[in-house]
């Protein structure tokens, strides 16, 4: 039997999958050939979905710490003893004192109702801002009035396309064909990427910038693009508001200050400027990586202010696309969130140890739900002191993370092929998929939902959170009524396409406050930043002249910038079911440094930098930028996470972490260490 579903992981592509299911048991996941997206093609994360179901490590039963050591318990015996401790908690301290620290580890619409829990109980505690993408989005909020993409396929209709720090063939491989049908088409291809990537050979420009710095970089692109009168006037004039200001604050960044500023030889910035200034039209696809940095949201702004004054917006074949938010428009979950009345102190997702160790009231319980904070928010010494004062923690996973090896409750959910729902999240096209369910759920485990309702029950308000899942999901989808797609219909199809447009912005009227689009945003300024893009440079890493003289001794303590990028086999920690992954990890060096420490292929090397140490497995590889390193994020072993390394600075915009504004060093190991 055949049955389809949906990959709920928090992604890009989004996928719709079919179940070859016999005997209540599922065979195999195949991606499915109707989606208009994704095409029958499904990621090896996807189709570890059905491994991780079956993983022999997964808690199928609540469990309770009990004097240091994991204890099976009934889920009658959980649920009386969690309701009694939040009735506590709210009569001594109050709901404050109840942190709910969630992210978007499944993208399904019924995982809305875990913050309705919590709203129920007055209010609470919760996570807010980004490890993710919240400072690219309010830089297009600024700038457009909202982030907004093309349709994929529209990607074809480009003469050149520039991929500006998306890993397309690791993160996004979904974009793969559409990329490779426009080059076929003629389309050349520019790669801004300080790392190498798969999509190298195919482009016909690699410019790789020193981490960190590619607001500087568009910012003397589009300096350029002035100087040679590439420009689009009419744009300006008739489309556009604070050209003037934000052009005389270009002036400064010449082509000799940003090739200093960001290593990139002049010859390059000149021919990314060409490329802008004398191609038409020009996509431009946005990765979330170079927003991870002090001036993340800056840097996001001026490549906006490059594509739009180029003239490449509201054009088929254009764009600068980051995110799509108009799916948000379409779907009501805030009917199923219900926060309003609710009484809601926010903690940032980045700095919440800090905000944890000086809360008041303090924080006396924590419903962990979705994510998994000790691998993936940066500084994790300083995550792991703050969780280690709260005096009881509630895991709600299907593993034991090593964040739910702090807790003092497990409590097991299913796997999206155990549950009833539908996916919305992409970060990328407009297609929503229903997923049905595929198999019972294996031993005890329940969906979020079904939880936090069992839960609501013994605190007396259960009928507040128990509808037949129909009902929510028929209020979430309440908005698309009115272009006749109902969850009937969405049930039947299997995947629906939501009304957004195919190319933004093509009537020019921008969701601003002006109409326009702002080159100088007032509610940027009202909201305390420069009305314009800036260049904000990043706080640790520096030239890698100026680095190596600062120690004095023609070595500089933390030379090396070191990105933590996304991981190839795993959606970020959740690689225990993926093959290969060893547990010395890989350490990717260009022949520059392995030239200047004497690093060999394959040999061992130590990384070090203030906050940690690991031994890593050294691989040089060819085409990025020369002194930076690449450790992927999500592993932990050796008694740490990758985010050991990382520091709590935060981005510009939208309280975003800046996790990839990090240096290290690295050593080659000899062979007695
Ligand atoms: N296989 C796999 N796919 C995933 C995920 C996963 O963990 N694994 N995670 C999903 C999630 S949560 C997300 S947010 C997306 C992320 O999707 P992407 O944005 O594509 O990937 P990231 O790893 O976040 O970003 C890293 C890219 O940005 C580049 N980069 C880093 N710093 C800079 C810089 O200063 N300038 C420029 N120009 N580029 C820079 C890196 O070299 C890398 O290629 O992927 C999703 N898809
Ligand atoms: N150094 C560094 N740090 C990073 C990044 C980086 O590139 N470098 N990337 C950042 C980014 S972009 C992101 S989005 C974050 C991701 O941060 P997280 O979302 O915390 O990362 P995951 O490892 O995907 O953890 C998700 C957890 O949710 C669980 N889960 C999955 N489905 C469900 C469900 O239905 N219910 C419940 N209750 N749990 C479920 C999974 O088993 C897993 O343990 O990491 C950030 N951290
Ligand atoms: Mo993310």
């Amino acid at each position: 039997m055949n049955i389809k579903t949906a990959c709920p992981l928090d992604c890009w592509d989004t996928c719709s999958i079919i179940a070859h299911v016999e005997g209540g048991v599922v065979k195999d996941l195949v991606g499915d050939p109707d989606h208009p997206v994704t095409r029958g093609f499904l990621c090896n994360k996807g189709r570890r979905l059905k491994d991780r179901m079956y993983h022999p490590d997964r808690v199928l039963h609540p469990l309770k710490k009990v004097a240091g050591s994991w204890t099976r318990i009934s889920w009658e015996q959980a649920l009386r003893e969690i309701a009694d401790k939040i009735q506590h908690v709210l009569a001594t301290h109050g709901h404050h004192a109840i942190l709910h620290a969630y992210d978007w580890g499944s993208g399904t619409v019924l995982k809305n109702l875990n913050q309705r829990f919590f709203y129920l109980l007055g209010g609470c505690t919760e996570t807010v801002g980004s490890l993710c993408w919240e400072a690219g989005l309010e830089a297009q909020r600024y700038d457009f009035g909202q982030a907004r993409s093309h349709a994929p396929n529209d990607l074809t209709n480009a003469s050149g396309i520039v991929v500006w720090g998306r890993n397309v063939s690791v993160t996004n491989i979904h974009m793969t064909p559409f990329l490779k049908k426009a080059i076929s088409n003629g389309a050349k291809l520019c790669i801004v990427n300080p790392l190498p990537t798969d999509l190298h050979p195919r482009a016909d420009l690699v410019i790789a910038p020193r981490p960190g710095t590619d607001g500087a970089l568009a910012l003397g692109v589009l300096k350029h693009c002035k100087d040679c009168g590439w420009l689009d006037e009419t744009f300006l004039r008739q489309h556009a508001v604070g050209w003037a200001e934000f052009s005389a604050y270009l002036d400064q960044f010449t082509l000799d200050v940003v090739e200093q500023e960001t290593d990139v030889p002049i010859e390059h910035i000149v021919r990314l400027a060409e490329f802008y200034g004398t191609t038409r039209p020009v996509a431009t696809l946005l990765g979330l990586g170079m927003q991870r940095y002090p001036g993340g949201g800056n840097a996001i702004r001026a490549i906006d202010a490059l594509v739009a004054a180029t003239g490449h917006v509201g054009i088929p074949g254009g764009g600068v696309n980051y995110a799509n938010r108009m799916m948000s428009e379409f779907l009501n979950d805030s009917a199923l969130t219900a926060r309003d009345g609710a009484d809601v102190r926010e903690f940032s997702r980045g700095q919440q140890a800090d905000e944890i160790l000086s809360a008041n009231p303090p924080i006396e319980l924590m419903f962990v739900t979705r994510t998994n904070p000790v691998t993936q928010v940066p500084d994790t010494a300083r995550l792991l002191e703050a969780y280690k004062r709260i005096p009881c923690i509630v895991v709600v996973d299907m593993f034991m993370t090593k964040t739910a090896e702090l807790a003092d409750y497990f409590l097991p959910c299913t796997s999206v092929l155990e549950e009833e729902d539908f996916v919305y999240s992409t970060m990328w096209h407009n297609y929503v998929t229903y997923i049905h369910r595929v198999c019972e759920p294996r031993g005890e485990a329940r969906p979020d939902w079904e939880i936090f309702a069992a839960l609501a029950d013994e605190l007396g308000f259960g009928d507040k959170m128990r509808r037949p899942v129909e009902e929510w999901m028929s209020l979430a989808l309440h908005p698309l009524r009115e272009h006749g797609i109902t969850l009937q219909e969405l049930k039947q199809q299997g995947t629906i396409r939501v009304p957004t447009p195919d190319v933004p912005w093509s009537d020019y009227q921008f969701r601003t406050p002006s109409g326009k689009y702002e080159f100088v945003s007032e509610t940027a300024r009202a909201e305390g930043h420069s009305g314009h893009a800036t260049y904000v440079k990043p706080r640790e890493i520096g030239s890698h002249g100026a680095r190596c003289e600062e120690s004095g001794s023609g070595r500089a303590r933390f030379p090396y910038p070191m990105l933590t990028i996304h991981p190839r086999v795993s959606e970020n920690s959740q690689h225990r079911d993926a093959p290969n992954v060893p547990p010395i990890p890989t350490l990717e060096v260009s022949s520059a440094i392995a030239a200047e420490r004497g690093l060999k292929q394959d040999g061992l090397a130590r990384v070090w930098n203030d906050q940690a140490e690991l031994t890593v497995r050294v691989k040089i590889k060819a085409g990025g930028h020369p002194y930076t390193v690449k450790l992927e994020s999500g592993w932990w072993g050796q008694g740490i996470t990758v985010n050991h390394f990382t520091k709590r600075h935060k981005a510009d915009f939208g309280d975003q972490t800046a996790q990839y504004d990090c240096t290290v060093n690295v050593e080659p190991m000899t062979a007695e260490e």
